[in-house]
């Protein structure tokens, strides 16, 4: 058992209870020593007590600064009783022991929680009363440690009962009690001092992020922006590896993740496949039996948009490719993996990122998507509905033919990855026209079709892909309008999710010009 508790060191900020507390040692013969502010409340309230500086046989200074932190007071609390050795330093040195330790600290939490200065908040990290707390915890075999104020009462009781001492359990539950009470102390500074250095930075702790690099802009040179890791650990942009080229934007990190998540629904073991995007929207998707007729057929979709866009690829980039793909301008190349002549042919231009993931992302996986708004945080699960999963009605008096609908699943596969209201027409593995993000689904199926006219222009054709083409719609058609704009365009058949109250309409319309539709029974926005 451990020996009656003769001396007491209390240095406390939080001075509530702490004459009760103190009287009641007192009663029990125990000698009080506190620091500065401590010993004048017990002085106040009657109570003999001794400074710290009368044994130490140092003034307090540096404003406070150093106190405690000194040999007489840690040897006191670190000296282990039955040893010998221990024993000898003590009477060498002339350290007393000491048996009770009631600390707490410096308000760190309370002077943040009011919105206290830097400098305020530098002061009240408390460096003595950690030491002493996380020494007398250690030598919790001899010596009680006190963190908290509710547990005056049961030391009390504990000295009461035990002939003036405590008991070991009690003071192995203060022991442990008190490294909580540090170590919750240490990362209220932690996180406070890390997001002071963050404060140019949005930060979303709230998605258990953590910083991966400040971006030099965001989407505009006056936003600030940082690129954050999420837990999730899906093959990527976040865990990618670049081999060259300048560091990445954050528009290029948000059209990189576009196009690589566009590219990754197509199994490699089936086609190439390779989408390029710009400004978060594919604006050429493609597959083929090889990855560079994949990728002059999606450039030929939209060869004006293409310019200085980003580019995904489903297989190991090869040589013939990288040939390709360096002969206009290009920002990022993504793929999950390259050989060496395609990386030496790429390395000709010194700007052009490569980026290479290991592997492709899972479409079906599931995950977290959020976006902010005002005040609030929106979250949802990934929209990892995949086409093939889903079962295809036909609605109208024909058929697709088999060609048909390998290009609408196609389409509607692409459709997923535009923003809404999205219209991907498709001829063949490719798309020839998109339209997305307007407001009316028309006005996207009119866009669509106007692109694909302008890419036949450019191309020297008799007239536009979307003749002879199939159409994917990301939700339903309201009105009969937008199909029949899809209609004028060539269009011989139509993917789309059906639901709308007048699907009877659209319906009738498609049979009135012969078109084959089918519903998917699921929608695809995304905004
Ligand atoms: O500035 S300190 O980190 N340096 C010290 O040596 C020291 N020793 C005790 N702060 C120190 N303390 C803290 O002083 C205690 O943890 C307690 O919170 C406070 C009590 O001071 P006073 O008795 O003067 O009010």
């Amino acid at each position: 058992a451990a020996a009656p508790i003769a001396r007491a060191l209390l240095s406390v900020s939080d001075k509530s209870g702490l004459i009760d507390f103190a009287k009641g040692l007192a009663a029990h013969g125990v000698e009080l020593v506190s620091t500065g502010g401590t010993r004048k409340a017990l002085e106040e309230a009657g109570l003999p007590v001794r400074d710290v500086s009368d044994i130490t046989g140092f003034p307090e200074m540096m404003d406070g600064r150093v106190k405690t932190l000194h040999p007489k007071v840690h040897g006191g609390l670190l000296a282990i009783r039955g040893n010998e050795e221990h024993r000898a330093a003590m009477a060498a040195h002339g350290i007393g022991p000491i048996d009770l330790l009631v600390v707490n600290l410096y308000p760190f939490e309370a002077t943040l929680a009011r919105g206290g200065s830097f400098e305020d908040l530098i002061e009240n990290i408390d460096i003595g009363g950690p030491a002493m707390i996380r020494a007398a915890a250690k030598n919790h075999d001899d010596v009680t440690v006190i963190v908290d104020v509710a547990d005056y009462d049961e030391v009390l009781a504990e000295i009461a009962e035990n002939a003036g001492a405590t008991s070991l359990p009690f003071r192995r539950r203060m022991a442990a009690k008190a490294y909580a009470r540090t170590g919750a102390y240490d990362a209220a500074i932690s996180n406070w001092f890390a997001a002071t250095l963050e404060e140019d930075t949005p930060t979303f702790r709230a998605l258990g992020g953590t910083l991966a690099e400040a971006l030099r802009y965001g989407e505009n040179p006056h936003q600030s922006a940082a690129f954050y890791f999420t837990p999730e650990k899906r093959p990527g942009v976040a865990t990618a590896r670049q081999l060259q080229g300048k560091a990445l934007s954050y528009n290029n990190l948000n059209d990189t993740d576009a196009a690589f998540e566009c590219v990754a629904e197509f199994d490699p073991a089936k086609s190439a496949a390779v989408v390029i995007v710009k400004h978060a929207n594919p604006c050429g998707v493609a597959e083929a039996p090889t990855l560079v007729e994949a990728y002059e057929k999606a450039l030929a979709c939209d060869p004006v948009s293409a310019f200085g866009g980003i580019i995904a690829v489903n297989r190991t980039l090869d040589a013939d490719t990288a040939r390709k793909i360096v002969e206009i301008f290009t920002e990022v190349i993504v793929a999950p993996d390259a050989s060496e002549e395609a990386i030496a042919i790429i390395s000709a231009k010194k700007n052009l990122r490569l980026l290479v993931t290991g592997a492709l992302p899972d479409p079906r996986a599931e995950g977290l998507i959020a976006k902010t708004l005002a005040g609030g945080l929106l979250v949802q699960s990934r929209d990892n509905a995949v086409v093939d999963d889903m079962t295809l009605k036909v609605v109208t008096k024909r058929r697709p033919t088999p060609e048909e609908m390998a290009d609408l699943a196609f389409a509607f596969r692409i459709a997923k990855h535009v923003k809404s209201n999205a219209i991907v027409y498709v001829k063949d593995g490719a798309s020839v026209g998109i339209g997305a993000g307007q407001m009316s689904r028309v006005d996207s199926a009119r866009i669509a079709a106007a692109k694909a006219a302008d890419a036949a222009k450019l191309a020297g054709l008799p007239e536009p892909l979307t003749k002879g083409s199939v159409v994917a719609s990301d939700a339903f058609f309201p009105f009969a309008d937008g199909l029949e704009a899809a209609v004028a365009a060539g269009a011989t058949a139509v993917i789309q999710p059906g639901g709308s109250q007048r699907d009877a309409e659209v319906i009738a319309a498609a049979d009135a010009a012969g078109l084959a539709m089918v519903f998917t029974g699921t929608r695809h926005f995304r905004h």
